[in-house]
């Protein structure tokens, strides 16, 4: 069921609508520019499919956007990300592996709701998605503080958040939504009050840092592997901010004592190794801040998409 060969669909993503700081739009370009499709061409031998353009979707966004529900910009947010998991399906129906630059991880919604309906086309599959990152994003409208729907997309995701009016997020059908029984987050550390009842509440397969602490990233990739299954393809939601500040300062919510260098790498790698990978999104590399870490940081964020693409060390 693997996409086929080394067929690639790229998508760039210039939007920040899914929280409030200007910057994460402009990330896709600095991956580019920094020679990441370059790299997966030329060295990894993909062949890119690549419309060449930083969506922005400004002709899509409506003018007023108050919030509804306490979510902020709704009608933006549901409007490019209905626009994205269109684009995203056409890649993964034609059997791309599918890579999305971001943007803030709002934009996952559009990305894993056009694969799980691909997927499931195809092959008559569940996807599974490993989310890494040091939030859990599974707030629903009501239990988010921040109302900012980067804090949401796994909760609209799974259901566990609905909303029926089609221009807030009732585009989302069943078919392009996942289980929580398929969902495994690698690396938090920073989750709210109201995400922690729902982790617990649904049984949702989750290795802290403690967790990797404990056992060693070895360990807990062999179980995140193995909780999924064989034979189970999956879409890698990899935010940025899962790695350590150290590493990845250039992003909105930074949270110390995250993953190293290496430990991020490690998780695309084996992800990779499963031959199930059929999709990837690398979002929250925010250029503009923390400026003088915006090389490493996209460096950061150009070395995970190679590894999880198939790049390695020997
Ligand atoms: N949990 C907080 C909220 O819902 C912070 C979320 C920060 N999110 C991201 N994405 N950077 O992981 O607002
Ligand atoms: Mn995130
Ligand atoms: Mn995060
Ligand atoms: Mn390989």
């Amino acid at each position: 069921f693997l996409p086929s060969g080394h067929e690639l669909g790229v998508v760039a993503v210039g939007f920040s609508g899914g929280q409030g700081k200007q910057g994460v739009d402009a990330a896709p370009m600095a991956l580019i520019e920094a020679g990441l499709i370059n790299q997966l061409r030329d060295e990894l031998e993909y062949n890119v499919h690549f419309d060449g353009e930083v969506h922005a979707y400004t002709d899509i966004m409506p003018r007023d956007d108050p919030p509804y529900r306490n979510m902020k910009r709704p009608l933006s947010v549901s409007a490019v990300t209905k626009a994205l998991s269109e684009q995203v399906y056409e890649h993964a129906s034609q059997g791309r592996f599918v890579l999305t630059l971001g943007g803030d991880h709002s934009i996952a919604i559009g990305t894993v709701s056009g694969t799980a309906k691909a997927l499931r086309e195809r092959l008559g599959r569940e996807m599974a998605v490993i989310w890494v990152d040091a939030h859990a994003d599974i707030n629903t409208p009501e239990t988010s503080d921040s109302g900012n729907i980067h804090g949401m997309p796994v909760a609209f995701l799974t259901g566990l958040a609905t909303e029926s009016r089609p221009e807030v997020f009732g585009w989302l059908k069943d078919d392009q939504k996942i289980s929580t029984k398929k969902l495994v987050y690698i690396g938090l550390r920073d989750i709210d009050r109201g995400e922690k009842k729902i982790l617990k509440d649904h049984g949702i397969k989750a290795f802290s840092m403690h967790d990797i602490d404990r056992h060693g990233i070895g360990k807990v990739m062999d179980m995140a592997l193995g909780w999924i299954g064989t034979d189970t393809p999956i879409h890698l939601s990899f935010d940025v901010d899962g790695l350590d500040p150290m590493w990845a300062p250039s992003t909105g919510t930074p949270v110390r004592g995250g993953l190293t260098l290496r430990e991020g790498d490690f998780i695309a790698e084996c992800v990779h190794q499963t031959g199930s990978l059929v999709a990837l999104d690398l979002v929250e590399v925010n250029p503009s801040l923390e400026s003088e870490g915006a090389d490493q940081t996209i460096r950061a964020g150009c070395s995970i998409v190679r590894c999880a693409l198939g790049d390695t060390l020997l």
